[in-house]
């Protein structure tokens, strides 16, 4: 089955969260999401979601810079290429420096298009091995530890497998100590979004150090392969990265020089699925264990979340959870669950296997363009 791409449709839709999420870098209360949809001259069509933020604090990254970059560039040069399979359209795309997130929604959107055509669940048209996925939560910074202590409750109760809360330079040792004196053995991790320095601050990763915590994720800026390397060598605790890892060759600059055990790997952070599928590979290879990040998504890329967390390799819960957690209601139906023991379903639907509800997409709408790949 040969694609042939008609047309590129984006539209950007507000969502709020059901409560503001908080890490080291900023507090977010409403998400501006750009949606792409990748239209094929037979009419069907697939699913992206660019999990840009609204805001160029965890990369450089943001929706409008991710909406120029898709319209004047990505559809563009995507066009040229004529890409007759999905799998091409990483190569295609390289020629763009950086930007990943704006060429992963439209990546991944074709993708989904692919396996709809194929007639198969996304999951098992990229190559994924398990019809079901371990799934942790993410909690952000809280108002009080007695606000934490109530989430961290919440979420064990609920079933999720992991937890991971983000700290920051002053909120950090004292929460992890809160965590572990009411709850001294569930799997617990902690995520630093580059808030720390080798030089300043090593003795508070010492104490982090002591807790037993499963990974310290991303605590250095995300250009310091060599500093994490450094501070993995002084802790016993396994470093994750995170936002350094944003290709095949950062995974193996990282490998090589020790400045990681665990990766995590986002779909977005990366470039799409291609990139996801090579670095999961080199991390099989290689004995490291991955994990599919989140970024606040609504219900397309949390569908594509769960379609990757099915590849070898990502042995760790992710951050994909219930669609509950963030939104009154989602954009696709059914809406993502999580089973009581903290799992969701891989789902047996063609493509990314749930209903887009354009409905809602169209009620949340306020801005569109298409740009057409043929003339
Ligand atoms: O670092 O993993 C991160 C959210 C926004 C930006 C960065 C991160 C996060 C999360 C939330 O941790 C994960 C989720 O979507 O639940
Ligand atoms: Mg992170």
């Amino acid at each position: 089955m040969r694609l042939q791409l008609e047309r590129i449709e984006l539209r950007e839709i507000e969502l709020p969260l059901k409560s503001p999420f908080e890490t080291s870098f900023g507090r977010t209360t409403r998400r501006r999401i750009l949606i792409v949809r990748a239209v094929d001259k037979t009419g069907d069509c697939g699913y992206g979601e660019c999990v840009a933020p609204e805001g160029p604090f965890y990369n450089h990254e943001t929706v409008d810079t991710a909406w120029l970059i898709t319209a004047k560039y990505v559809a563009p040069i995507l066009a040229r290429a004529r890409v007759e399979t999905a799998s091409e359209v990483n190569a295609a795309l390289a020629p763009i420096r950086g930007n990943r997130m704006a060429k992963a929604g439209v990546e991944a959107a074709v993708w989904d298009l692919e396996a709809k055509l194929a007639g198969r669940p996304l999951w098992q048209h990229l190559g994924g091995i398990r019809d079901e996925i371990a799934c942790g939560v993410s909690i952000g910074l809280q108002e009080t530890v007695e606000a934490l202590i109530d989430k961290v409750t919440n979420e064990l109760e609920s079933g999720y497998q992991r937890i991971k809360i983000k700290i920051k330079p002053g909120k950090d040792v004292q929460l992890v100590e809160a965590i572990r004196s009411r709850f001294p053995s569930i799997t617990l991790s902690v995520d630093a979004n580059s808030a720390y320095s080798l030089n300043g601050d090593l003795s508070v990763v010492r104490q982090l150090d002591q807790y037993n915590l499963l990974m310290i994720e991303q605590p250095l800026a995300p250009g310091d392969l060599v500093d994490h390397a450094k501070l993995q060598r002084e802790i016993k605790t396994p470093i994750c990265l995170d936002e350094s890892i944003v290709s095949l060759a950062d995974a193996r600059h990282a490998f090589e020089l020790g400045s990681c055990r665990i990766i995590n790997i986002k779909l977005g952070r990366v470039g799409g699925h291609t990139e996801v599928r090579l670095i999961q590979a080199y991390a099989v290879e290689h004995g490291i264990p991955v994990w599919c990040g989140g970024m606040l998504e609504a219900g397309i890329g949390r569908a594509h979340n769960i379609a990757l967390s099915t590849l070898p390799g990502f042995t760790l819960p992710g951050d994909v959870s219930a669609s509950a957690r963030y939104w009154e209601e989602d954009i696709i139906e059914p809406p993502v669950t999580v089973s009581r023991k903290g799992t969701i379903k891989a789902p047996t639907g063609h493509g990314i296997g749930y209903e887009v509800n354009e409905a809602r997409i169209e009620a949340l709408t306020v801005r569109r363009e298409t740009v057409h790949l043929t003339s």
